[in-house]
C-alpha cells in the first residue's frame, strides 16, 4: 500500500509573531513569511505549521481566537495568507494551521452572547456551572495556568470553564450545535487548500459530565483525569474525521496534554479513523523533579531514553504514529536544556538532532532550532511576555520564593525561552526588525543567526538539511522497527533500526564525557559492512564497534 505522504515529511513549526516582521511593528507577520519560504524550501522541509494567525486579543498569543474566519490584523490580511499558501504550494511546501477548538477567547462572538443571560441561544456554547451551595467554585479543578479553572460571572451568577487562560473559555463539545459549527469552519479552511491541521489540545475536549472535585487520591489533585482523554474523545475524533478530514488529502497532528499510549494508539491508528499523528509529551519532562515544572534539576537521562523507547516500540506495535520533536513555543530551547548551549553548542544540537530525527515517526523542526538557538537569560521580569510565566511569577513571589530564585526558574523553564525573535543576521535586533521588536532578541544574535549558519557548511544548518534528504533516501527511516540497546549505559543513547537485510545503528553520546561505545551481541551484523550516514565530527571513523566517543558526538551508520 502506498503510504500517506506525512509520513516520510518533515515539518516545520512557525510562531509568526517572532518569525519575520516586514512592516517595521515589531511583530512577525505572514509576507515575512512568504519572504522565507527559499529559505525553508533550501532547509528541505514538506510541511510548514503555522501557529495560529487568527483574530485574537492575543492574550495567549493567538490560542485564544476571537474570530476563527480572518486573520489576526498585525500578521497581515487573507490575501496575505492566500498569497503565502500559493508560494509555499509553488515550492512544493504544504501548510497546516493550528486549530484551537478547546476554548476561544472571551472576545469571541459566541462567547459574548453566551454570557448575556441563561436563555441566550449561545449559553450552552460554553461550560456554565452554579457554584457550590456555599458559593464557591462547582470543582477544584486547577486551570493550566494558576489558580482555580472556573471563573465567577456577575453577569448571570455562575461560572465558566476555563482550563487555560482566564480568557479561554472552554467550548461545550455536547453541544451538537459547537461541533457542526467548528466543522463548518475547518471546512472554510481546508476549501482554501490548506493541507492538514495541528488541534491544539484535542485529548481536551470531553469532560466527565458528574464534573466532581478531584480528591487527589490519583495525584495530583487538579482535576486532569475529569478530562484528560476524556469520555467521548475518541467518539469525537471519529465523528471529525468522518465530517471533515476524510474528505480531503491532508495530515492531522493532535496535541495531546498528559496522554496515554494507549490512548495515542487509538487516535493515530488509521484504521480507527481519527487522526494522523500525535504529540506527547512525556519525554520532556524528565527535567521536572517530581512532576514539578517550576524547579530546577538535571535531567534523568536513563528515563529519557525509556521514555522514548517505549513510544517508539508501543506506538509501531499498536500502528500509531508518533510526531517527533524537542522543541516548540511551549518547551525551552532544547540545546540549553539536554545538550550544552556554550563550548559544544554546535555539536550537542546536531546530536540532538540525529537522535530524534532517526526514530521512527515525523520529525519536527521548531523554528530558530536549524541554527541552535539558545535560551535567551532573561535578567528581569519585565523581558517576559508569556501569561503563564507571569502568573508563576507572582504566584511563586506570594508562596515566599525570591525574585532570583523565581527568575532563575524562569530562565530554565518559561515559554519565552522558545518565543524569542529568529536570529537572522547580525545586523540590528537580528535583522528580525527594523522596530521595536515585542520581546527581546537574545544577545548571542551576532554570533548565532542564519547568514552566519548559511555560510558555514559544518553548520547546525546543514545538518538539518542532511537529515531532511536522508529521510528521503532511506526507507528504513520511515519503515525499520526500533531496538534500543544499552539501555542502562548513562551516557549513550544508541538503537538499531531493522530493515530487510539492513540496519541503521545510531550511536550518540548525551554528555561532554568521552564514552566508549561496544557493540551489544544480540545485534548480529558480523560480516557485514558499513558506511556512515551522518555524523557531528568529520573524521569519524567508519567502525561501528569499540568507538571512543568524543564530547557529544554522534553518528548513524547503515550496516549491510
Ligand atoms: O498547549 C497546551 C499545553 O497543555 C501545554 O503545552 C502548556 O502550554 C504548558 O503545559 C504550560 O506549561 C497549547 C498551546 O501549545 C499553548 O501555547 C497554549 O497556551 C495552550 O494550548 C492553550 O491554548
Amino acid at each position: 500500500m502506498k503510504q500517506p505522504w506525512w509520513k516520510n515529511s518533515v515539518v516545520y513549526q512557525i510562531y509568526p509573531k517572532s518569525f519575520n516582521d516586514t512592516t517595521g511593528n515589531g511583530v512577525g507577520d505572514i509576507k515575512g513569511i512568504t519572504q522565507k519560504l527559499d529559505y525553508l524550501k533550501k532547509l528541505g522541509i514538506d510541511v510548514v505549521w503555522l501557529t495560529p494567525i487568527y483574530k485574537s486579543p492575543q492574550r495567549d498569543n493567538g490560542y485564544d481566537i476571537s474570530d476563527y474566519f480572518n486573520i489576526h490584523d498585525e500578521y497581515g490580511t487573507m490575501e496575505d495568507f492566500d498569497e503565502l499558501l500559493e508560494e509555499a504550494h509553488k515550492r512544493g511546501i504544504k501548510i497546516i494551521m493550528d486549530i484551537v477548538i478547546n476554548h476561544t477567547s472571551t472576545e469571541n462572538q459566541w462567547f459574548i452572547e453566551s454570557r448575556k443571560s441563561k436563555d441566550n441561544e449561545y449559553r450552552d456554547f460554553y461550560i456554565w456551572k452554579d457554584g457550590k451551595p456555599d458559593g464557591s467554585e462547582p470543582t477544584n479543578w486547577q486551570s493550566k495556568f494558576g489558580g482555580n479553572a472556573w471563573q465567577y460571572d456577575e453577569e448571570t451568577g455562575q461560572y465558566y470553564l476555563h482550563l487555560f487562560d482566564v480568557t479561554q473559555a472552554d467550548l461545550n463539545w455536547e453541544n451538537d450545535e459547537v461541533r457542526k459549527k467548528l466543522y463548518d469552519m475547518m471546512h472554510f479552511w481546508l476549501k482554501k487548500g490548506v493541507d492538514g491541521f495541528r488541534l491544539d489540545v484535542i485529548n481536551l475536549i470531553s469532560k466527565d459530565q458528574d464534573f466532581p472535585d478531584d480528591d487527589g487520591s490519583v495525584a495530583p489533585g487538579d482535576g486532569r483525569k475529569f478530562y484528560t482523554d476524556g469520555p467521548k474523545v475518541h467518539e469525537y475524533m471519529q465523528e471529525m474525521n468522518k465530517e471533515v478530514f476524510s474528505q480531503y488529502d491532508i495530515m492531522t497532528v493532535g496535541e495531546m496534554s498528559s496522554t496515554t499510549i494507549d490512548n495515542c494508539i487509538k487516535y493515530s491508528n488509521p484504521e480507527r479513523n481519527e487522526l494522523s499523528m500525535t504529540f506527547n509529551f512525556h519525554h520532556l519532562k524528565v527535567d521536572y523533579p517530581n512532576g514539578e515544572k517550576w524547579s530546577i534539576a538535571d535531567f534523568d537521562f536513563l528515563k529519557l531514553k525509556e521514555i522514548l523507547s517505549t513510544w517508539q516500540s508501543e506506538m509501531h506495535k499498536g500502528g500509531g504514529w508518533n510526531a517527533l520533536f524537542w522543541c516548540n513555543h511551549d518547551q525551552p530551547r532544547i540545546v540549553s536544556r539536554y545538550g550544552n548551549d556554550g563550548e559544544y553548542r554546535s555539536e550537542s544540537a546536531k546530536m540532538l538532532a540525529t537522535t530524534i530525527h532517526m526514530m521512527q515517526g515525523t520529525p519536527y523542526i521548531y523554528q530558530g532550532e536549524e541554527i541552535g538557538m539558545t535560551n535567551p537569560k532573561f535578567t528581569s521580569i519585565g523581558e517576559y511576555r508569556d501569561v503563564e510565566s507571569i502568573n508563576i511569577f507572582n504566584i511563586l513571589k506570594e508562596e515566599g520564593k525570591s525574585e532570583e530564585e523565581i527568575l532563575e526558574i524562569l530562565r530554565h523553564k518559561s515559554r519565552d525561552n522558545s518565543r524569542t525573535p529568529v536570529q537572522w543576521n547580525g545586523e540590528e535586533n537580528s535583522g528580525f526588525t527594523s522596530g521595536t521588536p515585542w520581546i527581546p532578541v537574545a544577545k548571542n544574535y551576532k554570533e548565532i543567526n542564519v547568514e552566519n549558519a548559511l555560510a558555514d557548511d559544518d553548520s547546525v544548518f546543514y545538518h538539518y538539511q542532511k537529515l531532511n534528504r536522508l529521510r528521503k533516501e532511506y526507507s528504513i527511516i520511515v519503515d525499520g522497527d526500533y531496538q534500543l540497546i544499552l539501555e542502562d549505559h548513562p551516557e549513550i543513547f544508541a538503537y538499531v533500526r531493522n530493515g530487510d537485510g539492513e540496519k541503521l545503528l545510531a550511536v550518540n553520546n548525551f554528555y561532554e564525557k568521552e564514552t566508549t561505545f561496544t557493540l551489544p551481541s544480540e545485534v548480529n551484523v558480523e560480516g557485514w559492512t558499513s558506511e556512515i550516514l551522518i555524523s557531528n565530527y568529520s573524521d569519524t571513523p567508519n567502525r561501528y564497534n569499540d568507538i571512543t566517543l568524543r564530547p557529544y558526538e554522534s553518528v548513524v551508520f547503515r550496516i549491510t
